[in-house]
């Protein structure tokens, strides 16, 4: 598996803030022709808290971050504000649970393709920073268990 080690940009030079989050194991499914959503997933892990505000990728209109559910016998997904990673602990992206959903994509992602991202995370005294870091598109493996999403 490949380890993607996120190149860093900071958004202010007096921010000491490091590379305190890695992105490993990051995956988008491709998608059917017309489709107009995608669903990325991944592996956070962080040495320190820090929450994922937002994202965002050059191949889609915006990027939300969503969390899958499953209410009665049907599952829904929601979107939520931001997501609060603990330190030391890794945070699993995956089919089922919480995902970044690329709205509006320009093309569509055939299985091979590179995509390209962004994570904009805030540390707890509230710093800023962005994370860039690819995605492969791929179809999902035996391991990510596909539980059916339900596109808006
Ligand atoms: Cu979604």
């Amino acid at each position: 598996m490949k380890t993607i080690y996120a190149a860093i940009t900071l958004l202010c030079m007096s921010c000491s803030a490091q590379a305190a989050l890695k992105v490993t194991n990051a995956w988008v499914k491709p998608t059917a022709p017309g489709q107009s959503v995608a669903a990325a997933y991944m592996t956070l892990t962080t040495s320190e808290d820090v929450k994922v505000i937002g994202a965002s990728s050059s191949i889609a209109r915006s990027v939300e971050i969503h969390e899958m559910n499953m209410s009665g016998n049907v599952m829904k997904m929601r979107q939520l504000e931001e997501l609060a990673l603990k330190a030391g602990k890794s945070e699993m992206l995956a089919p089922g649970g919480y995902h970044l959903m690329l709205q509006d994509i320009k093309h569509q992602i055939k299985a091979g393709e590179v995509v390209p991202m962004v994570l904009v995370i805030q540390d707890k005294i509230g710093n800023q920073y962005k994370i860039s870091f690819s995605v492969d598109a791929k179809k999902s493996t035996a391991k990510d268990v596909d539980k059916g999403m339900h596109h808006h």
